[in-house]
């Protein structure tokens, strides 16, 4: 079994190591130019097109991360009928449970008016916001964005939820499909957006939507950049429509050092590291993926091209 491995941002030696551990009949290489040489499985991030034009030899390609926006921008380059398999949490749900608990709780809590007083001397009682109030609202429902309900959910805030399809889910008021997207804004004073970047989602944070929220409220995007209009929740933020941001993703990466973001106090900046991949589950998850394919077994986590996800 030949399997070739590309992603430009990894040292590829632990990669290419632990997979061979995991599946030590395999023959791995690291992909370089000009190389045409058969192979049965692909393990990418941000592949060139190159790489997989015309490979319809591959019987699986595996997508070192849970957003496929980057390797379905390759559009017709991609070997028609090869499966495209995703990361499914592989240990990223806890960290995303992590990083908008605390983005959530933080605001709620008044922390960063509370990191003022302490660095101004100033001792303060501060009372935390109404939590009947404080609604917190999830775009996408998808393997992360339920593990962020999941983790929120003992918090006791009203939640409520966005997907394509109808969910349901006990403690959540579950609304489904872009005619039900006005009615979950305004019932969300916070919203966190995990959905995956597709033709349907970029944008989808904009002037337009942003101010359905209710006065006061504050976003969380730990999805992908193109999905915010940039210059439109600053303008709300500064109008004082929207209370501030956590954004951990970018139009641009990394952030360019003039961009406003940088100088606007209300708005809190993380270099895309919500949830991030880990080599020992991903080696782990698709190994056993590549074990099942190879005797003929459904996996999950293929990736839906026509729908973008
Ligand atoms: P899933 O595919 O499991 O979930 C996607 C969810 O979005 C589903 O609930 C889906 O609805 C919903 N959705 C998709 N399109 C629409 C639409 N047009 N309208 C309404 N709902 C829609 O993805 P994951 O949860 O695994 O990952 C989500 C995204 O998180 C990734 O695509 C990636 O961009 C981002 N990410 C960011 C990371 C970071 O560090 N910042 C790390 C990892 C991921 P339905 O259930 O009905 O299909
Ligand atoms: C991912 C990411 O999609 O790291 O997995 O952003």
């Amino acid at each position: 079994m030949q399997i070739l491995f590309h992603a430009p941002d990894a040292n590829p030696a632990p990669w290419l190591a632990e997979l061979q551990a995991a599946l030590p009949q395999a023959q791995l290489r690291v992909w370089q130019e000009g190389d045409t040489a058969p192979a049965d499985f692909a393990v990418v991030w941000k592949p060139p097109a190159a790489m997989l034009q015309g490979r319809t030899d591959l019987k699986g390609i595996f997508n070192l991360g849970a957003g496929v926006d980057a390797i379905l921008q390759l559009g017709d380059a991609l070997p028609a009928g090869v499966p495209i398999v995703r990361l499914d949490d592989a240990g990223m749900g806890v960290q995303m449970a992590e990083y908008v608990s605390h983005a959530v709780l933080r605001y709620f809590r008044k922390f960063d008016q509370l990191d003022a007083q302490q660095r101004a001397g100033k001792w303060r009682f501060v009372k935390a916001h109404e939590k009947e109030n404080f609604s917190v609202g999830i775009l996408g429902l998808g393997v992360l964005g339920s593990r962020i309900a999941a983790a929120l959910a003992p918090f006791g805030f009203p939640l409520h939820g966005w997907s394509r399809t109808q969910k349901t889910a006990d403690g959540m008021t579950c609304h489904a499909g872009a005619d039900a997207l006005p009615g979950f804004l305004a019932a969300s004073r916070v919203v966190v957006c995990v959905l995956p970047l597709t033709a349907d989602t970029a944008g989808i944070l904009n002037r337009a939507n942003l101010s359905v929220m209710p006065a006061g409220g504050y976003l969380i995007n730990v999805a992908r950049g193109a999905h915010l209009v940039e210059e439109d929740l600053l303008a709300l933020v500064q109008a004082g429509h929207i209370a501030g941001a956590t954004l951990d993703v970018f139009r641009q990466e990394p952030l360019p050092p003039d961009h406003p973001f940088w100088q606007e106090p209300r708005i809190t900046i993380t270099p895309h590291i919500a949830a991030v991949t880990l080599r020992a589950d991903s080696v782990r998850q698709i190994a056993a993926k590549i074990n099942r394919l190879q005797q003929g077994q459904d996996v999950p986590g293929v990736v839906e091209r026509a729908r973008g996800y």
